[in-house]
């Protein structure tokens, strides 16, 4: 059923054929060419989601379909095609990346060049071809006016796809957009600016019926009809920073841009996403802080002395870091914006009041409150390294330590994980400014996996990320991350750094980076 009660969604598509010589007839039992030296076929599909307000029907999807077929009769596929390049383009060549390549490499087929890659031979322009596959497939799957990217972009063979194709929000939608800004597509993100207003409107009235609280929350899985909820497990997806992790990007976006109208229309569903988790933090027993409960540390679990394993807990580190980040974000927006002056001075004593990241016994960050041991230690998620990336909380020039402890926790982790986690992964190691461990992980992203029985993370024959299954979040998180490799300007506006986590490889000695962004991106 639909939100108006009325059944299901309405979905239309339309196939027609024109042929140069020959007939075409078409009828109820299909199309029939005969005699014809070549066809050509017009696929269109619509349906009616309404992407201005999801609870009213779009356009009967029907006319639509026939509409845009209408409209391309007569046209050549040689023309439609360049009218498409050219489209893509104005995007994809705001930016180039080239490292040195290998003759004949680029004469084999990708499946070849990646078992290669795999065995060791030299071939620095796989890794490059991968960070042009993650900008192309955004171009592809996130336009301005539609949904933004989900689980597998746009690019789901099955009826039932993997977790619903829905819009995971404890890393998954986070990630498919951490490239956009810094490859110069921020334009692009414009669908998920406008999902998360979205979510925010629906997720008040979850704050009031789960918590009794102003302002907004979204949990961890999210869907194109503002599902805001807890979902499925209570030990998972109860998570109640989805949201708040969303806002970072509407921050980050106006900190690459500038653009003080999208600050303005923004402002409201950050201050809702604060609102919320300041009013349901709570003074915890040892030392008084305040803390989020009861919450987790996205879908990972600990033991306590006792040997009790569990994932509800007060205060997880990630919690405290996307509160310290978003009240921050917001304070300094309605600085900005020269508003809510009160309440700016109240969340700048609430947030110094926040439980600080803290380094446990074995020299590592604690996930949680407790120095508790991982239930699972090489666990894919590494939430508490949110203040590494994309939070700048932690740096090796202002915080050496506690980069020391992300050192040592992601050595903990390991090296290996599910496809999004192995990008992620490239992105951290970035930030420490270690471009060789960032290199290994790229590296491991690269591991060829077999469709038919595919093992841990790596990719497809088509360059698409295998969590396994298929994801596409790690195409792009693997894009952004070696972006990050490039050049960095986080954790002190002042500052760029240029090759920041180049690594020693011979392959990465030589290469060339260019990006402009054109004023439309700003937007
Ligand atoms: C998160 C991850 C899973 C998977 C799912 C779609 O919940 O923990 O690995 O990527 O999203």
């Amino acid at each position: 059923m639909n939100n108006d009660g009325k059944p299901g969604m309405r979905i239309a598509g339309a196939l027609s054929a024109e042929s140069t010589g020959g007939f075409t007839t078409i009828s109820a039992d299909g199309i029939k060419v005969e005699n014809a030296d070549a066809v050509t076929f017009f696929f269109s599909a619509a349906t009616d989601y309404n992407n201005t307000d999801f609870r009213q029907r779009g356009p009967d999807p029907l006319p639509v379909v026939l509409g845009r077929l209408n409209a391309v009769k007569g046209k050549s596929y040689e023309s439609l095609r360049k009218a498409q390049q050219l489209a893509h383009q104005a995007y994809y060549n705001r930016n180039s990346f080239s490292l040195a390549s290998v003759t004949g490499n680029s004469s084999l087929t990708t499946p070849e060049r990646l078992k290669r890659y795999h065995e060791g031979q030299p071939d620095p322009q796989l890794p490059v071809l991968y960070y042009n596959y993650g900008r192309y497939l955004l171009i592809g799957s996130s336009r301005p006016g539609y949904l933004p990217a989900n689980l597998q972009g746009l690019w789901a063979p099955e009826y039932q796809t993997p977790w619903n194709g829905d819009y995971h929000i404890d890393i998954n939608l986070q990630m498919n957009y951490w490239l956009a800004p810094v490859t110069g597509l921020a334009d692009l993100s414009e669908p998920l600016h406008r999902y998360i207003r979205l979510l925010s409107k629906e997720g008040v009235r979850t704050a009031k019926a789960y918590y009794n609280a102003p302002g907004w929350v979204a949990h961890v899985i999210a869907n194109p009809w503002g599902f805001t909820s807890p979902g499925e497990g209570a030990d998972w997806g109860s998570t109640l920073t989805g949201g708040a992790w969303l806002c970072e990007h509407i921050w980050e976006h106006f900190r690459f841009t500038r653009d003080t109208a999208f600050l303005r229309e923004y402002y409201p569903v950050l201050k809702g996403s604060s609102d919320f988790l300041r009013a349901i933090l709570i003074r915890e027993p040892e030392h008084g802080w305040l803390v989020t409960a009861p919450s987790n540390s996205p879908e990972h679990s600990f033991i306590m002395p006792d040997g009790t394993r569990a994932s509800t807990a007060m205060g997880p580190a990630i919690d405290m870091q996307i509160c310290r980040e978003i009240f921050g974000a917001t304070m300094e927006a309605s600085r900005i914006l020269n508003t809510d002056d009160a309440w700016r001075k109240e969340m700048d004593s609430v947030r110094a009041q926040l439980a600080p990241n803290q380094i446990g016994k074995a020299g590592d960050l604690n996930e949680w409150l407790h120095d508790w041991k991982d239930n699972e230690p090489h666990h894919r998620h590494i939430s508490h390294a949110y203040a590494l990336h994309p939070y700048d909380e932690i740096t090796p020039w202002k915080t050496p330590e506690l980069a020391n402890a992300m050192r040592e926790t992601l050595r903990q982790r390991g090296d290996d994980g599910t496809g999004w986690s192995l990008a992620w992964k490239i992105s951290f190691w970035a930030r420490l400014q270690d471009g060789d461990h960032a290199l290994k992980l790229i590296n491991k992203l690269l591991r060829p996996v077999d469709p038919a029985n595919a093992r841990g993370g790596g990719v497809y024959p088509n360059l698409f990320c295998a969590h396994p299954p298929f994801q596409i979040d790690g195409n792009f998180g693997g894009t952004a991350g070696i972006a990050e490799m490039l050049l960095q300007s986080h954790g002190d506006s002042t500052v760029i750094r240029l090759l920041p986590a180049l690594p020693s490889d011979a392959g990465w000695q030589q290469g060339s980076v260019k990006a402009s962004t054109p004023a439309a991106a700003s937007r």
